[in-house]
């Protein structure tokens, strides 16, 4: 593609959905920084999560996080989003916090502590009915300490049981989405470490049942748009928990640390024409030190950025030149299109969607946030486990 409206109508449909948690307070297991401001429970994290929409104009979910978003009433909660002009989006299962969790979750060698996590994973989907979700994410913090600890085999019957559960729970509508996560917490074996053992429990499951990366969670060196077009092969790529990593779960912003990985991505799923067919593309971020909703905005550009570029790709040069083995002139290609300045594009974007050109100068100037750090007073800060 390079005519530059079909690249605008293209980015102006793309739907990026921001994770309730990213708003509230987070930290490493050395500190948390509690920073002004910060919303004290569900309702607030949507209105911050509706002003980065309204600067953005593509991020029109929240994804929430059970137990952390839990309200009595989940309809009411999916009234105020649509109020302030956003809808609920994933809804996200922790089986990771409880104390009975020690030994895993659906992997645990007691089939009580299995019950109970099953039983969470249901109520999930019970949550899905009410705020009108599609997609159910799961990962799994399970995994063992020591070799032995624990056996490979048993621990995977148990978790593809409690898949099959859940799934059979889900609606025809509603999806699940299982993310893998290579190590930590758990330091010997995790239970579903790759996107290979995602896949072959989702192939077990059925076609609602779709692989998650999570950019984050996979070794140094990992080449992700590879795995992106084998999923995309086997229809089987669900969405993303779009972060960023320099060491290991980061959870930084997306496409800080690598722009360059986030293009490429980028590029495997506009070259597959799967930009609007349903893929979920999330993020899944904390924002330690920065201001929150500004590092959202920030992030949401990002993305956007990446998938402009990639919608720059030349695709039938592309091709000649692959089909010649024209090596360099391939490569070319690609780089051409990413070494161009999309901003100014973006920009007229925006302005084609009545929004400010510049999102985060215009959420400063809207003055949001000293409204609500001045109303955001007492109260309990919202954070991991609030
Ligand atoms: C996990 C995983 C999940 C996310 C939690 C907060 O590492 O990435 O997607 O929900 O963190
Ligand atoms: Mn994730």
């Amino acid at each position: 593609m390079s005519d530059g409206v079909p690249i605008r109508a293209a980015l102006g449909g793309q739907r990026i959905e921001t994770a309730s948690w990213a708003y509230g307070n987070s930290g490493t297991r050395f500190k948390v920084f509690a920073q002004e401001g910060v919303p004290r429970d569900p309702y607030e994290k949507i209105a911050d999560a509706a002003t980065v929409h309204r600067f953005t104009g593509v991020a029109p979910s929240v994804a929430l996080h059970i137990p952390w978003d839990k309200v009595d009433d989940y309809a009411d909660l999916a009234r105020h989003a649509e109020n302030l002009g956003v809808r609920l989006g994933t809804i996200n299962a922790n089986v990771f916090q409880d104390d009975d969790y020690k030994l895993g979750s659906v992997t645990n060698p007691d089939p009580g502590v299995r019950r109970k996590a099953i039983a969470h994973l249901i109520e999930c989907v019970d949550i899905m009915d009410a705020t009108g979700s599609r997609d159910l994410k799961l990962w799994f913090s399970d995994g063992t300490n020591y070799p032995g600890q624990d056996d490979v085999r048993t621990r995977q019957g148990r978790l593809a049981d409690a898949l099959a559960e859940t799934y059979a729970r889900l609606g025809d509508q509603q999806r699940m989405l299982v993310e893998y996560k290579l190590f930590e917490p758990a330091f010997y074996m995790t239970d579903v470490p790759d996107w290979g053992t995602a896949y072959l429990h989702c192939v077990a499951l059925g076609d609602r049942a779709q692989v998650v990366i999570d950019t984050g969670h996979h070794a140094p060196g990992t080449n992700i748009e590879f795995i992106v077009a084998m999923l995309l092969r086997a229809g089987k790529l669900g969405g993303f928990d779009f972060n960023s990593r320099f060491y290991a779960d980061d959870d930084l912003m997306v496409g800080s640390a690598d722009p360059f990985q986030l293009f490429r991505i980028m590029h495997e799923i506009v070259l597959a024409d799967e930009l609007d067919k349903g893929i979920a593309f999330m993020l899944d971020q904390c924002h330690n030190l920065e201001p929150k909703i500004q590092a959202v905005i920030r992030s949401v550009m990002n993305v956007q950025e990446a998938t402009a570029k990639a919608l720059l790709v030349d695709h039938d040069t592309l091709a000649k030149a692959q089909e010649s083995g024209d090596v360099l002139e391939a490569n070319a290609v690609l780089m051409d299109a990413y070494n161009t300045d999309v901003r100014p594009l973006l920009r007229e974007l925006r302005e084609d969607m009545g929004l400010d050109p510049d999102p985060i100068g215009a959420y400063k100037r809207s003055g949001y946030f000293e409204k609500v750090k001045a109303e955001r007073v007492g109260g309990t800060q919202a954070g991991w486990g609030a």
